[in-house]
């Protein structure tokens, strides 16, 4: 239980810590996932403590509604299609800086979200920081096509498996409508050449590697670190 604690403590620093990054006046992006929801609710207690005048871009359901309960004011990307800094969470990221993302199923709105703000900074615990990527890649497909998707990213090397829900009732559907494959390609030493390769499939949506990230805040045993793309 100690690690489970020690690991939300560390969510709890890393997304606090970038909740100060937000000025007034800002669009943000808002992640999904535990670690970015600390962000989120520190947010709300700035706009509360602070008067924080800023407006957020949620990613997902789960995010739009932690939003509205932390009184932060919306918005879209068809009101303000560029935002100033977009904030999130991960699976895995490498030492290049390479990311893994969709564990929360919601990679395809995080993408367009974090590609149209000019600083895009994760939150993570140590425990997601790696040499070498070795998550299963989330890929988003359209419902029609999962068979023959599955079967050209075994031709890629991977083993994919379609996302369940939690109560085993069928398959997870995404906010747009389609499904979830979680492939395990072992260790991902090439991330942008497979990323291409993936997106070349008929019938994929997105797929979760990320290769726009500016800068990965990373609750470490001995406190904060940032890390910033060279
Ligand atoms: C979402 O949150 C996903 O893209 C990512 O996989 C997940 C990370 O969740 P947590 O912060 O709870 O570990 O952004």
């Amino acid at each position: 239980m100690k690690d489970a604690s020690s690991n939300s403590a560390a969510k709890k620093a890393a997304g606090e810590a970038a909740a100060e990054l937000v000025r007034n006046g800002m669009v943000v992006g808002l992640g999904t996932g535990s670690t970015v929801a600390w962000t989120i609710k520190r947010l709300g207690e700035r706009v509360r403590e602070e008067d924080l005048d800023f407006c957020g871009v949620p990613t997902s359901f789960q995010a739009e509604q932690l939003a509205i309960e932390s009184n932060i004011r919306l918005t879209s990307l068809n009101q303000h299609p560029v935002l100033d800094l977009a904030i999130d969470g991960a699976d895995q990221v490498d030492i290049n800086l390479m990311v893994i993302k969709g564990g929360g199923a919601a990679h395809t709105r995080e993408k367009v979200v974090s590609c149209s703000a000019k600083w895009f900074v994760i939150v993570a615990d140590q425990s997601k920081f790696v040499e070498r990527l070795t998550w299963p890649v989330p890929v988003e497909v359209i419902p029609i096509a999962f068979r023959l998707t599955g079967r050209r990213l075994e031709e890629l090397g991977g083993k994919p498996v379609l996302r369940q829900g939690l109560r085993k009732d069928g398959p997870v559907i995404t906010d747009n409508g389609n499904f979830v494959m979680d492939v395990d390609f072992g260790t991902i030493e090439d991330p942008r050449s497979l990323a291409a390769k993936i997106s070349l499939i008929p019938g994929v949506v997105e797929h979760g590697i990320f290769d726009n990230l500016d800068e990965l805040y990373l609750a470490r045993a001995g406190g904060m670190e940032r890390i910033k793309r060279a």
